[in-house]
């Protein structure tokens, strides 16, 4: 495999001015009629004197049929063709190539180019599927005009789709017809989008900011009809958004969006035909949880959002990827935040990143959010280039303040709008309005590693003066060593001893943004943290203070912060930056935990601290349900792994049950009722207060699981039989998968049976299993496997059954014989002939076993092993593997 450098960029020597693609559909044999207006990039370096450059297009597992050139066919010696290429020596400066390919879309297991889900028709290009469909300058800066027909049969295909605007739809002869799509906006063809099949829809309008009436269209097959309004209302309130908050309107007559069955990602923003996986359009209250909603609210706002940040404005090359994926994530996160509790949102992420991104960080495939180089591009669609990419946005957001932030956004997207651009060029716009010097910030785009910030706080009572000392490092990554410091965005405030927020003498101002109640002094300052170690001094303060750090998670490091368990229940109390508070409750959990795996027994009391605290939580009517929520549940076994240089899980699995255990019987009391009384009757499902019930209710189900069954089981069992949502029949069917009652298969079986017809419920009684703490777990997994509902095939059931496995059952998965390991292997084995890209992603668990203690080490290492020699491998689990053994 060949591995690809950021460095080695250069300017394509051809352009494609227009395409036009002709597809004659048939299952087994398509046939794509590829009609390419040819000239020469005057940016290409100019060889001078001799022949212009020949032109090499990209193409694989299409069979070539033909190719002529400004209207002659070529003989088979007027070109070169090989398994990935083909090269034509010499073109005029102006040319049309006809290129006419074949390909079977039912054959195509790996879900890249054109394939089959559910007997429908469709695509999927992003980042290299173009040239499964047929040869082309398969790369994000070419960018051409699309103009596309379809022909089909009517009675299989009555639904015909593709970009943009339908121009023309005509009946044929012997029962095929023919449609015709224009895209006027010029796109790299990894936006291409091609759908048809028998769907169903749902349509709606949408009236732009400066009126034009956009048609919205929901395209599903006919038994899901009933399950996409609620996809429709989030993409009309996304639409909104993106004119409130940036101005940008929609830029077609039509927007539709499809949703499928068989889909390797979560979702595909193709310019005006988004293309989704099902699981991030289909929702009910019968079929989907809260978080379920949520994901679909956020997946239709993150590709829409994407026409800006992604088509109308591209990357120049795959290296860029985070200048489209970081910032719409970032974009996306604001969107949920706004429309929900932008403290709990905040939580969910930064969750999300301490558990995944800062594992990724640490281990064997870390890179910066712009990496460097790569074998197999579809690797690098990471948490780093999308979480820690959004973070990095963050911090710009917050460097600038909200106001310039908005400024210059204007300004990259005046610039850059219609072409295919770079990271820098992204810095350069903010540049030219931020007040602060971005130079070291750009550091962030090219270091690998979570960095990390220690802190030591002195207090000089005689000149009432504060010293808060911080000190970054960042550790050695793969390739990267020494690391120069970063520019650090440190929101912080300083606390009384009777919890009043202190007015501060140094740091910058803050806008008011979120909470435009809080003071100035509430709301805090933000340190430049720019050197290695630098200190801040606080002039007037007359007594010693308590220091709020990173506030809002305002930087994606680690801080060590040595304070007292007695300070981290004051900031628990008495925060006023609501992210902290829950922050304090997090790092007093972590010490409690870790303190077990060093100590092998709870520290008193830190429990008695924690516990208080929670008590306090527990009892405080005005707070959130949610945010509660949020509160009672303890750092999950990844993020505290981040914390230690070597794991040994079995015995951090243990500390974690101890916790857990310890603080469930202090408030099993309070718990119960929770769970009993906590949620509201009558009400819409969606409805804000509701959802943070049921989320604050089902919290305390699984915390009270940690004791006898006795105790929880029947209020699990009833809460199953009384459930009239999802999201309260799974919280207790998880429950009860942890335990061994009768309910436990009685429950199972009734919900499986529920599930018959709809994949998406059959995929959650998959996972609910998987991530059971059962001690039979490795051969129930191993069971389930053989079970006849269980697709492999189908990444979203492979997913729920093996990912579950891996990623959400530590205990399962680090069983300490290594079965969970050769489990996972086997399964990556199997997949890697059939779906590449979905096998790669389930090589990551197995990557880390170099920070593992004891026989782990091994009984990991030697699975990558025999993934290693079980075969040719994909360059994609090649790259995994390969770079995991190092
Ligand atoms: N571009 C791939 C799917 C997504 O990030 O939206
Ligand atoms: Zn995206």
């Amino acid at each position: 495999p060949v591995t690809i450098n950021r460095l080695d960029y250069q300017p394509t020597d051809w352009l494609i001015d227009h395409v036009s693609l002709q597809f004659e559909l048939d299952p087994t044999a398509t046939l794509v009629t590829s009609e390419l207006t040819l000239s020469r990039n005057p940016a290409a370096g100019q060889e001078s004197n001799g022949p212009g450059p020949g032109l090499t297009l990209q193409g694989s597992d299409c069979e070539l049929r033909s190719v002529s050139l400004d209207g002659v066919k070529l003989a088979p010696e007027d070109y070169q063709l090989s398994a990935t290429e083909l090269h034509i020596a010499q073109l005029p400066e102006h040319c049309v190539l006809v290129i006419v390919t074949c390909i079977n879309p039912e054959s195509n297991t790996a879900l890249e180019g054109l394939y089959r889900s559910s007997g429908n028709f469709c695509t999927q290009c992003e980042a290299e599927g173009f040239r499964k469909i047929t040869y082309y300058l398969d790369r994000p800066d070419v960018l051409s005009v699309f103009d596309v027909t379809i022909t089909a049969d009517v009675a299989t295909c009555p639904v015909m789709l593709a970009n943009g605007n339908r121009v023309s739809h005509e009946v044929l002869e012997g029962g095929r017809h023919r449609v015709q799509w224009h895209d006027p906006h010029p796109k790299p063809s990894y936006l291409f989008a091609l759908v048809a099949g028998d769907l169903a829809h749902i349509e709606d309008h949408f009236t732009t900011a400066s009126g034009r009436k956009v048609l919205l269209q929901i395209y599903v097959e006919a038994h899901n009809i009933d399950r996409c309004d609620f996809a429709m209302s989030s993409l009309k309130a996304s639409m909104r958004w993106d004119e409130e908050v940036y101005g940008l309107e929609y830029d077609l007559d039509c927007f539709m969006i499809v949703a499928v069955d068989d889909f390797n990602m979560g979702a595909m923003e193709n310019k005006g035909l988004n293309v989704f996986n099902s699981r991030f359009v289909l929702a009910d209250a019968q079929s989907a949880t809260d978080t379920d909603y949520m994901g679909v609210e956020a997946v239709i706002a993150h590709e829409y959002f994407h026409n800006w940040t992604g088509n109308r404005i591209t990357c120049r090359d795959w290296f860029q990827l985070s200048l489209k994926e970081g910032l719409t994530v970032f974009r996306d996160q604001s969107f949920s935040s706004d429309r929900h509790s932008a403290t709990v949102k905040r939580i969910e992420d930064v969750r999300l990143l301490r558990a995944r991104q800062f594992a990724e960080d640490s281990g064997p495939m870390a890179h910066p959010i712009r990496p460097d180089s790569y074998i197999e591009i579809n690797n690098f669609y990471t948490l780093t280039v999308y979480e820690k990419g959004a973070e990095v946005i963050r911090m710009l957001h917050t460097l600038l303040g909200p106001v310039k932030w908005r400024q210059a956004m204007d300004v990259y997207v005046e610039r850059h709008d219609g072409t295919a651009t770079t990271c820098d060029a992204f810095v350069d716009a903010m540049q030219t309005v931020a007040d602060v010097d971005l130079t070291q910030f750009r550091r962030w785009y090219s270091t690998a590693g979570t960095p990390e910030v220690r802190v030591s706080e002195e207090y000089d009572s005689q000149n009432a003066r504060f010293h808060l000392t911080l000190s970054q490092s960042c550790p050695d990554t793969p390739g990267q060593s020494d690391k120069l410091p970063l520019h650090i965005p440190v929101v912080m405030g300083l606390l009384d001893q009777q919890g009043n927020s202190l007015s501060l003498s140094n740091g910058r101002a803050l806008a008011a943004a979120v909470d435009s109640s809080q003071t100035d002094a509430q709301r805090g300052v933000l340190l430049d943290l720019t050197e290695a170690s630098q200190t801040f001094t606080f002039e007037g303060v007359d007594a010693a203070p308590v220091v709020s750090l990173l506030r809002g998670f305002s930087a994606p490091v680690k801080l060590v912060h040595d304070v007292t368990d007695e300070t981290l229940a004051f900031l628990m109390a008495n925060d006023p930056d609501t992210f902290n508070r829950w922050e304090a409750g997090q790092r007093l959990a972590t010490r409690l935990i870790l303190g077990v795996l060093q100590e092998g027994r709870i520290n008193a009391d830190t429990l008695a601290s924690l516990g208080q605290a929670w008590g306090l939580i527990l009892a405080d009517d005005s707070l959130d349900m949610a945010f509660k929520a949020e509160a009672l549940s303890l750092p999950t076994i990844d993020t505290l792994e981040g914390s230690l240089e070597q794991v040994d899980y079995q015995a951090l699995i243990a500390a974690h049950a101890m916790v857990s255990t310890a603080l469930a019987e202090k408030h099993a009391e309070a718990l119960c009722v929770l769970v009993t009384e906590t949620r509201q009757a009558g009400v819409a499902l969606l409805d804000p207060a509701a959802m943070s019930g049921r989320k604050l209710a089902n919290t305390a189900l699984a915390l009270l699981t940690w004791l006898p069954e006795s105790l929880w089981g029947p209020l699990a069992a009833a809460q199953y039989a009384a459930a009239d949502n999802m999201t309260d029949r799974i919280a207790a069917l998880a429950a009860l998968c942890h335990g061994d009652s009768a309910a436990r298969q009685d429950c199972l079986d009734d919900f499986h049976a529920k599930a018959i017809g709809n994949r998406l419920v059959m995929d959650k009684w998959f996972a609910v299993q998987a991530t059971s703490r059962r001690s039979s777990i490795v051969e129930d997994v191993a069971a389930l496997l053989q079970h006849a509902d269980f697709e492999a095939g189908n990444p979203n059931r492979l997913r729920s059954l093996v990912a579950s496995f891996a990623l959400n059952n530590p205990g399962g998965f680090h069983a300490a014989n290594g079965q969970g390991y050769r489990f996972l292997a086997d399964q990556v084995i199997a997949l890697d002939s059939r779906n590449p890209q979905v096998a790669a992603r389930l090589v990551s668990p197995l990557g880390h076993w170099k920070r593992l203690a004891g026989p782990a080490r091994d009984l990991m290492r030697q699975e990558l092993v025999r993934i290693r020699d079980s075969g040719p491998l994909s360059p994609d689990v090649f790259e995994l593997v390969s770079k995991a053994l190092q």
